[in-house]
């Protein structure tokens, strides 16, 4: 699922994380390839101006600039601003009403029937009783589908014999009443084009029966047109939401990202797949993890945000400043990875960590810790002091071998090296060496 858009992302965040500290022209390079990929990912212009105004603005702020791990504060940032712009808890249904009338419209082939079942299949899982009807009148067949359809959701279809789509669903409206249902599930006609007949159409079914939800099948195939067909039954008839479907075939995001911003109506459900178990209560946050093709970022940096409180890492600042950061301080540095899970735990939150070779990361550190701990308190303070004969007790007491005492203490010279050139630019990037 949207694997264009989300490679690009990717390799655009990948960039800014290999960097101690981002500058403001560093964010602005970023956010026009971030434009870039929104922009073929087919969603709106001038959504995706709103949406960069916005990220810019927060980036070259503190948010980025000051932060602890700069690229991953960007992802954070851009990931919170598509949550926002797709809407942030609105996908309810209007369940108030027993039964609860739900009308689904849209152009012929986006998936009404499909949605319809898969609805009556969604609700019955919920413990809902469903009652599907057949409002499509014009396609041949289109009631056999349904009912096809309903029987393998296990989901009851309305019949009454008559040709008349507005006396069909008033009376399974009627049916649905005295039989105890939760919810009626109309399946409307399409067209291959938005014209007056179906608005009118559409219109009267409306006025008619009062639904609870108007709901609008688009298929995010589609791209822009599906979002040019939000507009117009949100203009001409007046929606309640959007299901959104076939994400599974290469749908680009575009559609999902724009919805929400250019009509005001949120994505409520998104399909997934032709099975009638693929359908999914779209949630913004999810689908904006996905379109960043990254696991659980966020958390991530909350949690490392949580650990280093302010202090902590005033006190880094200036140990690092004063060149005076040794081994005892690289000691307290393992604790507080530590204490934010484990390595693995931690690769795997990262945008493509699946795909690191994690594995072997928890037993390195634990070695370098037991090291550490092997050595004196004057020799973690002066590592130069560290001969040949010192050298071989801390093996023999850590269980390692001198060889790699040796990795340490050269790794951990390159580390002063590498913060002394640092200080120079920032002192703020090195807590980032651990994840790197
Ligand atoms: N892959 C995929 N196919 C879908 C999805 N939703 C519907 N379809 C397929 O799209 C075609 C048209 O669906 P249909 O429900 O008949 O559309 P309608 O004309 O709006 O009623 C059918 O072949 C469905 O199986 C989806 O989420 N993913
Ligand atoms: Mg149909």
């Amino acid at each position: 699922m949207f694997e264009t858009i989300s490679n690009k992302l990717q390799a655009v965040f990948k960039k800014l994380r290999g960097r101690g500290r981002l500058t403001e022209g560093n964010i602005k390079d970023a956010l026009r390839e971030v434009r870039l990929a929104l922009l073929e990912a087919d969603v709106n212009y001038k959504v995706v101006k709103i949406f960069l105004e916005k990220v810019e603005k927060r980036a070259i702020g503190e948010e980025v600039i000051g932060s602890l791990l700069p690229g991953q504060q960007m992802i954070k940032i851009v990931h919170e601003e598509l949550v926002g712009l797709m809407g942030a808890g609105e996908t309810e249904i209007n369940m108030q009403k027993k039964p609860s009338t739900i009308m689904l419209v849209g152009l012929q082939g986006c998936g009404k029937t499909t949605v319809c079942a898969k609805l009556g299949y969604h609700f019955k899982e919920r413990g809902k009783k469903s009652l599907l009807v057949p409002a499509d009148t014009r396609r041949p067949a289109a009631r056999e589908q349904l009912e096809v359809l309903g029987k393998e959701a296990g989901v009851p279809t309305y019949s009454n014999g008559s040709k008349k789509a507005l006396d069909i669903v008033r009376d399974g409206v009627n049916e649905a009443e005295r039989g105890g249902f939760d919810i009626v599930l109309i399946d409307t006609g399409g067209r291959l084009h938005i014209d007056n007949e179906l608005m009118n159409e559409l219109s009267e079914m409306k006025e008619s029966i009062a639904p609870q939800e108007i709901l609008l099948v688009v298929d995010a195939m589609t791209g822009q047109d599906a979002v040019r067909e939000a507009e117009e039954f949100e203009g001409r008839l007046g929606i309640d939401g959007v299901v959104l479907t076939k994400l599974d075939g290469d749908a680009r995001g575009g559609a999902a990202i724009s919805v929400k911003a250019v009509t005001g109506k949120p994505i409520k459900f998104v399909g997934v797949g032709e099975k009638l178990n693929a359908l999914e209560v779209f949630l913004p946050d999810r689908m904006a993890s996905r379109l960043l093709g990254m696991g659980d970022v966020v958390s991530l940096v909350e949690r490392m945000e949580n650990l280093v409180a302010e202090e902590d890492r005033k006190k880094w600042e200036k140990k690092i400043a004063k060149e005076t950061f040794s081994l005892e301080d690289l000691l307290s540095q393992f604790q507080i990875t530590k204490r934010m899970g484990s390595m693995q735990e931690l690769m795997e939150m990262l945008p493509g960590g699946r795909n690191l070779p994690a594995e072997n990361l928890d037993s390195r550190f634990h070695k370098v810790e037991a090291i550490i701990r092997s050595m004196t308190v004057l020799e973690r303070r002066n590592p130069d002091i560290i001969d040949g004969s010192r050298r071989r007790r801390i093996a023999v007491g850590s269980g390692t071998s001198v060889q790699e005492v040796n990795a340490l203490l050269k790794q951990f010279n390159q580390m002063k090296k590498f913060m002394k050139n640092l200080k120079k630019r920032s002192v703020k990037g090195v807590f980032k060496w651990q994840l790197s």
